[in-house]
C-alpha cells in the first residue's frame, strides 16, 4: 500500500479502552471464587453465563456466531472473498481455581474489540475474519489441556477417550457437555475436527505470563515458538495403618514416596542442562488424609515442559525410573504411572511473525521476538494452519493467581497490533 494510506489507516485505529476494561471486569464476575480471584471451570454454571456474555458481544460486533459440539464458539466477519480460507484469532475464557482475569480473556475480548476497531476504521476484509473462543484451554475439570483446540486439530485419541472420561465427581464429559447445551445425542466428536487448511492463518493475543516484556519496557512480544508441555499422573499404594502404633521399620508410607518423587522431579529438571526445562507437582493428594493415619495412597500430578522436546522426554524417562526405584525402596506399589499428554513444541509461521513485527513498527511500538513457556490453544491450531502469537506485558509476569494484571494501555497496544495484523493477513 502507499505510505500515506498506511499511515492514515494506522492512525485511524482506535481502541475503546474503557468499554474493553469494563468487559474484562464484568466477565471476571462470572466466577466461583470471590474477587479479585477468578475460577471458571468448563461447563459450570459460571462458564455457561460467561459463554452467553461472549456470544452477545460477538453479536454486537456484527459477527455471525456458531458453536461446535463441545462448545468452541466461532464469530465470523464475512469478507469480500468468503470462499478463501479465513484468518482466525482467539483464545480461552476458562480460568483455573483462584486465578486472574486476564489469562485468555485478553485474546477473546481483545479480538472482538480488534474487529470493532477495524469496523470503526472502515476496513473491508478480503478473507473473512473469525474470532474463536476455545472450550477448556485449562486442564482443571477433566485433566486435559486445550481440550477444544486439540479436537479442532483432529485428535482421534481424544475424541475416543472423551466418550469415557469422567471428572473428579464422576460426572462424564458427555453429561457435563450436555448440561451446558452441547454434545446432544452424539456418539462421537469427530464433527469438531477442522478440515486441513480451514484457516490461512491463526493468531492469538495473550498476556506474556512472564516478566520479560515488563522488565525490559517492551510493549509487544512476537512469539516465535511455544514450549513442549507434558503431564503425568502417578499413584503410590502402601499398607497405611495407625500413625502411633506402627513402628517405622514396619511402615511403607505412600505419602513419603510421593514426597521423595516430588524432590526427584525437581532434581531431574534442574539437572537437565538447560534453564528452559521446568517441572511442577501441582497436585498431591494423600489418602485417607487423616493426621494420625499413615497414608495408604498418594496421588501426584506432574507438569513438565521444555522448549526442546527430546530434553523434556529424557526428564519424563528419569521421573519414571525414580518412581519405580522409590516404590521398590519403600516397598509401596506404583499403581499408576500415566502420561496424560506429551506434546511437541510449535513454531510460529515466518509470514505471521513478519506481519506482526511490521504492525508493531507501524504503530511505533517496541517489540521483540520471544518464546512462550506457557502453552496455548495456538499450540494445537499450529497443527492445521500457520500460527502466530502476540504477547503484552503483565505485572511482574504474574499469572494463574489473583494478582495477574495488565494495564489498559498495554491491552490497547495488543489489540491495535492484532487489528492491524489481522487486516494485513486478511488482504493476503
Ligand atoms: O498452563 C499453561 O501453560 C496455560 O496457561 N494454561
Ligand atoms: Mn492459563
Ligand atoms: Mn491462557
Ligand atoms: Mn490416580
Amino acid at each position: 500500500e502507499s505510505n500515506s494510506f498506511v499511515t492514515d489507516f494506522v492512525s485511524s485505529l482506535s481502541v475503546d479502552t474503557q468499554t474493553l476494561q469494563n468487559q474484562i471486569d464484568e466477565l471476571s464476575t462470572f466466577s466461583d471464587t470471590p474477587a479479585p480471584s477468578v475460577t471458571r471451570i468448563l461447563y459450570s454454571e459460571k462458564d455457561v453465563l460467561a459463554r452467553r456474555y461472549i456470544k452477545n458481544l460477538m453479536g454486537l460486533a456484527g459477527l455471525s456466531v456458531r458453536e461446535d459440539a463441545v462448545g468452541n464458539i466461532f464469530g465470523t466477519w464475512t469478507g469480500d472473498e468468503p470462499e478463501l480460507p479465513p484468518v482466525a484469532t482467539g483464545s480461552h475464557i476458562d480460568a483455573i481455581p483462584y486465578s486472574g482475569k486476564y489469562d485468555g480473556v485478553i485474546g477473546v475480548l481483545g479480538a472482538i474489540e480488534a474487529i470493532n476497531v477495524l469496523k470503526r476504521s472502515g476496513f473491508k476484509p478480503k478473507r473473512s475474519l473469525e474470532v474463536i473462543m476455545f472450550t477448556s484451554e485449562e486442564p482443571t475439570r477433566f485433566g486435559i489441556s486445550c481440550l477444544g483446540s486439540r479436537l479442532l486439530a483432529g485428535s482421534e485419541t481424544l475424541a475416543n477417550n472423551l466418550m469415557s472420561t469422567v471428572d473428579g465427581q464422576n460426572t462424564s464429559f458427555l453429561d457435563a457437555a450436555r448440561s451446558a447445551g452441547y454434545a446432544n445425542n452424539l456418539d462421537d466428536l469427530s464433527s469438531v475436527f477442522l478440515k486441513k487448511g480451514s484457516y490461512s492463518a491463526f493468531i492469538e493475543l495473550h498476556i506474556e505470563q512472564g516478566p520479560i516484556l515488563e522488565e525490559e519496557g517492551t510493549s509487544i512480544g512476537v512469539v516465535t515458538a511455544i514450549a513442549a508441555p507434558a503431564s503425568i499422573k502417578i499413584d503410590f499404594e502402601g499398607n497405611g495403618g495407625h500413625a502411633g502404633a506402627v513402628l517405622m521399620p514396619n511402615r511403607n508410607d505412600a505419602g513419603l514416596a510421593a514426597a521423595e518423587l516430588a524432590l526427584a522431579v525437581e532434581k531431574h529438571v534442574v539437572e537437565s542442562g538447560s534453564i528452559d526445562t521446568v517441572g511442577t507437582v501441582g497436585i498431591l493428594e494423600l489418602h485417607p488424609g487423616a493426621i494420625n493415619s499413615i497414608p495408604s495412597r498418594s496421588h501426584l500430578e506432574i507438569d513438565t515442559r521444555d522448549i526442546d522436546e527430546k530434553r523434556r522426554n529424557i526428564v519424563i524417562e528419569k521421573i519414571h525410573q525414580s518412581a519405580t526405584t522409590i516404590a521398590n525402596n519403600r516397598r509401596v506399589r506404583l499403581s499408576e504411572f500415566k502420561i496424560i499428554n506429551q506434546d511437541p513444541p510449535a513454531l510460529s509461521d515466518k509470514l505471521i511473525i513478519e506481519a506482526t513485527e511490521a504492525a508493531s513498527k507501524e504503530l511505533n511500538l517496541t517489540h521483540k521476538k520471544m518464546i512462550s513457556r506457557a502453552y496455548h490453544d495456538s499450540l494445537f491450531m499450529a497443527r492445521g494452519s500457520p500460527m502466530g502469537m502476540i504477547f503484552i506485558p503483565c505485572y511482574k509476569g504474574y499469572s494463574h493467581k489473583p494478582e495477574e494484571f495488565s494495564s489498559s494501555q498495554d491491552i490497547a497496544n495488543g489489540v491495535k497490533v492484532l487489528a492491524l495484523t489481522l487486516a494485513k493477513l486478511s488482504l493476503y
